[in-house]
């Protein structure tokens, strides 16, 4: 064994023993325990950075943990290829989308090999390949012919110098990233998938999530966004157009005798209809195209609107009330109308004081406190006030009296709403997978065949950064069905699709009769562990929900739910700031391994903080992990050249040795549930430490039965960081004579007994304050106990000048000493 650690030898040892022996591919086997663990899969943005590092780490020990249970572990990679990325960069470098992604996929996949990660490379998947995106587009041609794709208009981000759609990352402050020109909202055709079929099982089934953080689930509920409300109807004083009313969807019914106008979304068809004699409204109409539509903008937004002069009729009081158009009135919630109640709805609140419009007092608190209307609106719950009959009922009967006056009255409804959106999936991109349909000459729209598929896209293209390749050549979108001239579809997929359902290929990535191989599928999903960052809490691991129920309905997965287990892992800080590009605060890792080693940056990266945490990098807890890694190089080579262990017979250990080996087991009960059960790598690794250094201190190398309990000890403590630490360990276990390598050992077993102790402390107390402590033989007799308490020099000092009138002793705990 060499006398100093050289990582770099050690590292490229180990390397090369897995690569030799495929130490990581792994096959269905019904015999064993099967565990799949997944880290979410990267974007080949170039090289790894911190953040990947941590993350792979992180799903790196607990796979090799899991093995180490005995299971049989799948522990899969890939990459997330498809995206906008890929199109500025080839841009900017003069080349091809795909030639600079697969460029970074080799060069990122050696990055993964150096860090030493255990991933089974023969499941290797890369999703723009077309043996990937080819099952996709045939999983969307099945969904299509199931009612559950559909075609509508919808709004886009539309550059009218370049006169192309850009993604919202290439709107900067309202303008496209490329013309600088003032970005309009232009309506196309797009396709939509129907996640809000799924709406309620998506909901329900969080419910089956006990190993999810609550908050991801929390998120999750709060966008899938349920709530019971009354669908409730306004005659219009007198008709527009076709119209002689309109519809509202309200959640406080209980608010109805506050309403004191109403507003319709800017795209509402009252709304367009009186727009066309009157160029004020049509003004307006426009410049509400021109903001945004995101929900979360809506609340912060300056309320704007204009009356429309028409009144509509109050569904219970007949009153007319004034209706306006206001910008936030969203047009694809409930009917796109709302009943306005500015005294207890803070937007119609903000509106009414803006425009001068009544506001009305309806609710009261539940405690009878007077509330304050000058500042903000009253948006509890409470009490009715001001509603005639309706007076002092509370939220839920007032909701149940309202809703069934006007039921009765033809005038409302009770409704469930979601505020999830159907899922548009038209990119009009070039890098993604082409959406697998025809159109036809006469307008319409078939799927493409499954013998048609995959439809390819073209990998060697020259891109000009304004059209997508595909829609630039004529060439590309002729096609031909059953002798008819069809064109392609040149819109792709949004590439969200793509890690949909990635999980699931790498049971079977290379299977060509299917999306899914049954039998592969059914045995290792769902995934047992998944690990991410906790910003895929909503859109990746909902709409992996939603494809999962997809796949389950097709046929292809048997589980409800894709992911049993999920960690979501924090951020890597430096200077108190995420680490990123931006900031200019990165570490590069691949610098580090150079000069540290792979095993250091794995060490440093699991010590720094728990898993979920955000860690501080830190220089020094860099180098803090290289030193004691070369702490127990050298621990374990002082070990060896001391001499050969004899047996270990554990009847005939003196004491400092059965204080060791008590370490020993104590650190491998500790440390096992500090992996499985508790995910704190920080704290097994810590205790790890602790055995090392009481092992320094009470090893015996001077004779076999010593050298046997520090074996025991060194042993433990190389299996229990092997997971974290892999090719050191690899190395140490082999300098001490074994053939096999740590992966392959089980876990180190608890021995019970080494954990009795033999003696326990006692603490001693002068008038029931702590004076001292001593450690005596387990049950050791009352009168010893109180001789050896009464012998304490720090006890006698607190007895001086006073006699002792009692000694309470409790065997084992405690003494007492009574005396003044
Ligand atoms: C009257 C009212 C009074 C409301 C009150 C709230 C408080 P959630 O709970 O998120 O489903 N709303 C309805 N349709 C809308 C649309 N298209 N655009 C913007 N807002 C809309 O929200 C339901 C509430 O959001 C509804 O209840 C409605 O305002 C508003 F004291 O009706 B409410």
């Amino acid at each position: 064994m060499q006398d100093q650690y050289n990582p770099a030898e050690v590292e490229a040892q180990a390397q090369q023993y897995w690569e030799e022996h495929q130490s990581f591919n792994v096959v269905e086997d019904t015999s064993k325990e099967k565990f799949y663990c997944l880290a979410m899969f990267p974007y080949p943005s170039g090289k790894l950075h911190m953040g990947h590092v941590r993350n792979y780490t992180i799903t790196d020990v607990i796979a090799r943990y899991q093995r180490m249970q005995g299971k049989n572990v799948l522990h899969p990679m890939g990459w997330d290829a498809f995206g906008l990325p890929a199109e500025n960069a080839a841009l900017q470098r003069n080349t091809a989308p795909a030639a600079w992604t697969y460029s970074n996929t080799d060069h990122m996949r050696s990055q993964l090999k150096q860090l030493g990660f255990g991933f089974d490379w023969s499941r290797e998947l890369t999703t723009c390949k077309p043996e990937y995106y080819k099952w996709e587009q045939w999983f969307f041609t099945r969904l299509y012919e199931k009612g559950l794709v559909y075609k509508r208009m919808a709004t886009v981000n539309w550059d009218p110098v370049d006169h192309t759609v850009l993604a919202n990352e290439q709107v900067i402050d309202g303008r496209g990233w490329r013309s600088g020109a003032l970005v309009e909202r232009k309506e196309i055709p797009q396709w939509f998938i129907k996640i809000t079929a799924y709406a309620e099982e998506l909901l329900a089934d969080l419910d089956k999530l006990p190993n999810w953080p609550e908050q991801v689930k929390t998120m999750q509920r709060n966008w899938i966004g349920k709530s019971r409300g009354l669908d409730m109807h306004f005659d219009l004083a007198s008709p527009v157009g076709e119209f002689t009313g309109f519809d509202i969807y309200t959640t406080r019914p209980d608010t109805i005798m506050g309403v004191t106008y109403v507003s319709l979304a800017a795209e509402h068809p009252i709304a367009k209809i009186l727009a066309e004699n009157n160029p004020a409204l049509a003004q307006f109409i426009a410049e509400c195209k021109v903001q945004s539509v995101a929900e979360a903008d809506m609340a912060t937004m300056e309320k704007r609107g204009i009356d429309t002069g028409i009144k509509a009729l109050h569904p219970i009081t007949g009153e007319p009330v004034s209706v306006w158009i206001a910008n936030y009135v969203l047009m694809d919630y409930g009917s796109g109308a709302v009943m306005a109640v500015p005294a207890h709805d803070q937007r119609d609140y903000e509106f009414a004081k803006k425009y001068d419009l009544p506001i009305s007092q309806v609710i009261a608190p539940q405690n009878g406190e007077a509330i304050d209307l000058t500042k903000a609106a009253f948006t509890e719950k409470g009490v009715l006030v001001n509603s005639g009959e309706y007076d002092g009922l509370d939220f839920n009967a007032a909701f149940d009296a309202i809703a069934s006056t006007l039921e009765m009255a033809n005038k409302g409804q009770v409704k469930t709403n979601y505020r999830l959106r159907d899922w548009g999936v038209s990119r009009q991109r070039y890098w993604g997978a082409p959406i697998p349909m025809f159109n036809l000459p006469d307008g319409g729209e078939i799927p493409v065949p499954a013998h048609k598929l995959p439809v390819l896209l073209p990998e060697d293209v020259v891109m000009n950064g304004v059209h997508s390749p595909i829609k630039a050549d004529p060439e590309w979108r002729k096609a031909e069905l059953d002798g008819q001239a069809v064109e392609r579809e040149t819109d792709t997929f949004d590439t969200f699709m793509e890690s949909s359902w990635y999980y699931a290929r790498y049971t079977c990535p290379n299977f060509e009769g299917g999306m899914l191989d049954k039998a592969a599928a059914d045995y290792w999903l769902p995934v047992d562990q998944y690990v991410g960052g906790i910003e895929h809490a909503i859109l990746h691991l909902l709409y992996s929900r939603f494809f999962h129920k997809l796949m389950r309905d097709e046929g292809l997965v048997s589980c409800d739910e894709p992911f049993e287990r999920l960690l979501c892992q924090g951020m890597v800080l430096k200077d108190g700031t995420k680490m990123s590009k931006s900031k200019g605060n990165t570490v590069d890792p691949e610098e580090l391994i150079n000069q540290y080693g792979a095993d250091t940056v794995r060490l440093f990266s699991m010590f720094a903080a728990p898993p979920e945490q955000s860690m501080e990098w830190s220089d020094s807890g860099v180098e803090g992990a290289n030193r004691f890694l070369r702490r127990l190089w050298k621990a374990v080579e002082g070990h060896i050249n001391a001499g050969t262990p004899g047996k270990l017979v554990v009847a005939d250990l003196p004491q400092a040795q059965k204080d060791l080996r008590r370490k020993t087991h104590e650190t491998i009960q500790k440390v096992s549930d500090d992996y499985g059960r508790r995910q704190t790598f920080n704290t097994a690794i810590a205790a790890t430490m602790e055995l090392l250094n009481e092992t320094s201190k009470l090893a015996d190398r001077a004779n076999p039965l010593g050298l046997a309990v520090e074996r025991e000890a060194l042993e433990a403590a190389i299996l229990l960081l092997a997971p974290i630490v892999p090719h050191i360990s690899h190395s140490l276990w082999q300098a001490l004579g074994h053939k096999s390598i740590p992966l392959n050992e089980k876990w180190p077993t608890l021995d019970e007994s080494a954990l009795t102790r033999s003696t326990v402390e006692v603490v001693i107390q002068v008038n029931g304050k702590l004076r001292g402590k001593l450690d005596a033989a387990i049950d050791s007799p009352k009168e010893q106990l109180e001789a050896l308490a009464l012998a304490q020099e720090n006890v006698q000092k607190f007895l001086e000048g006073i006699t002792v009138r009692k000694v309470i002793v409790v065997p084992n705990k405690l003494v007492n000493i009574v005396a003044n």
